[in-house]
């Protein structure tokens, strides 16, 4: 048991089938139509809400998601023979088979407009399990997969199922990986899609815990539960606005800008002898300096608005191709200008964010404690902690609009009409539309949810009341990934 009461494991939890389960036996009814014979066990992988610390995991900064209770949910067989025959409770996501008898065999490539077919996910999570394996595939496996996690929104339907995916040909395998392993494995595994994530996704889907966050830090990957305000919810509202991440170079034009930013910073240090590629918090430990120092030195070191690709060859002294290959990605190569500065100011002011985030949550845990056997009613110190938490969540939007520029006129649109009513909110997950999550006094979540199915959905949006209910949600701290076998 961990300081807060949160159980840790290390191994993906075995759990036997749940009865009365709507899902689980839905999903074994139409196995049992489609292949004929019954599942023989299933996985579950949540997706996932990040409170704060955006855009900085692919930079080696801690980050601060929890899980939702949405999911993927696999119902898997084995055969004998060594396809994958796949197929969606959702008939919008069309049957796919393929023979998956070495990892080599898994060719992961994107419709004619570069738009990823929803099964490359799941190859994802095979061809990372072949790959850590090694050896040639024998088992062949018929797979139902059921998902109500909003996709491309931000919630990381993409990584819970590239990791039900990963986790289920592993058990079908009888590989035996802990959490943070398979974790590591599935973040590995994800970027076949063409993103170059930084991890975040699939370890909360592996580590989460109920009722806490997880502070997660890299190398080695870690999560520490932190505890959240309990006169408080966290309530997600969808933007309307679905964005794919793997279908445009949005995303990695960020990773790459972040990765040329360290670079630069770190050109003039002595220390900074070869071109590998460096994060910037690589960069920062090596120059020994704290975040606000960084801040600084970005000032210094970065201050154009835009940097050209010939500039940057200049600084650091390499040609086109060598910068090509070194830090740039395939969809990214063709780029011919970047924003360095920008990129690097938001890097270091979200760093500090989660740290201050994190701060404000253990105080108020210790003093929570302190007051259990005191006073009934919200202490003055609770409203203080929500308000210091919310304006931390109110700066990192700020910061991911007009430094890191991937948001979107809905998002901005909710966190306007949040603060009418005194309520912090932030775009969550990658940006460009998706989700914002909010952080709401309990006293205040049926008021607020209201409020933004009137002000937002309906009066906005153009939606009729009574189907707005999906797309706004209050939610709780959810359990990690698990086999039920
Ligand atoms: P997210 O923010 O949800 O992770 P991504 O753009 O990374 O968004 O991934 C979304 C993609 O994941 C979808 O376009 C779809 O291809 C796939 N996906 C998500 N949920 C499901 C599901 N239930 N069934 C099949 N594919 C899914
Ligand atoms: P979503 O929004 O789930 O695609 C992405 C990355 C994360 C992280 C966030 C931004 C993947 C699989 N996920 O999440 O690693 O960088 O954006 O904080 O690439
Ligand atoms: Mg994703």
């Amino acid at each position: 048991m961990t300081s807060n009461g949160c159980k840790k494991n290390e191994d993906v939890p075995v759990q036997s089938i749940p009865f009365n389960n709507r899902r689980i036996d839905n999903l074994k009814k139409y196995f049992c139509e489609t292949f004929g014979n019954e599942p023989s066990f299933f996985v579950r992988v949540p997706g996932r809400v990040n409170i704060i610390g955006e855009h900085i995991d692919y930079c080696g900064y801690p980050v601060l998601p929890m899980a939702l209770e949405q999911d993927i949910i696999v119902a898997a067989s084995l055969t004998t023979d060594s396809y994958l025959y796949l197929r969606n409770m959702n008939n919008k996501y069309v049957d796919f088979d393929i023979d998956i008898k070495s990892y080599e065999n898994i060719d992961i490539k994107p419709d004619l407009n570069g738009k990823p077919f929803w099964y490359n996910y799941v190859l994802c999570g095979i061809k990372g399990g072949l790959e850590y394996l090694n050896s040639a595939n024998t088992i062949g496996l018929q797979l139902l997969i059921d998902g109500n996690i909003p996709p491309a929104s931000g919630l990381s339907s993409s990584s819970a199922l590239v990791s039900a995916a990963c986790l289920t040909f592993l058990y079908a395998q009888n590989a035996s990986l802990n959490k943070r392993e398979i974790a590591t494995l599935c973040a590995k595994s994800e970027r076949y899609i063409g993103t170059q994530g930084g991890g975040m996704d699939q370890a909360i889907a592996f580590l989460a815990e109920e009722n806490c966050a997880q502070y997660i830090t890299w190398n080695p990957l870690n999560a520490t539960p932190v505890a959240l305000p309990k006169n408080a919810s966290f309530v997600v509202a969808h933007s309307l606005a679905e964005a794919n991440k793997a279908a445009t170079n949005d995303y990695n034009r960020r990773v790459i800008e972040c990765r040329l930013a360290a670079r630069i910073l770190i050109n003039s240090s002595s220390s900074a002898s070869n071109l590998k590629v460096i994060t910037l918090s690589q960069a920062q430990k090596i120059l020994g300096k704290t975040l606000s120092e960084m801040i600084n030195l970005v000032h210094e070191l970065l201050p154009k608005e835009v940097y050209s690709k010939s500039e940057i060859c200049n600084i650091l002294n390499v040609n086109e191709i060598e910068l090509n290959n070194l830090y740039l990605t395939q969809n990214t190569t063709h780029l011919t200008e970047f924003k360095l500065k920008q990129r690097a100011l938001h890097v270091f002011g979200e760093a500090s964010r989660v740290e201050d985030f994190r701060k404000v949550c253990m105080q108020s845990a210790v003093s929570e404690k302190r007051h259990s056997n005191g006073s009934n009613g919200i202490a003055k110190h609770d409203d203080d902690t929500v308000s210091t938490l919310g304006k931390l969540m109110t700066k990192s939007h700020e910061s991911l609009r007009d430094m890191f520029e991937c948001s979107h006129k809905n998002l901005d649109y909710l966190v306007d009409v949040s603060r009418n009513m005194d309520i912090h909110c932030r775009l969550t997950g990658a940006g460009w539309g998706g989700c914002v999550v909010a952080l709401c006094p309990n006293d205040k979540v049926d008021e607020y949810i209201n409020m933004l199915q009137d002000e937002f959905y309906v009066k906005y949006c153009n939606i009729e009341k009574n189907e707005v209910n999906a797309y706004v949600f209050a939610t709780k701290p959810n359990y990690g990934a698990i086999i039920y076998a």
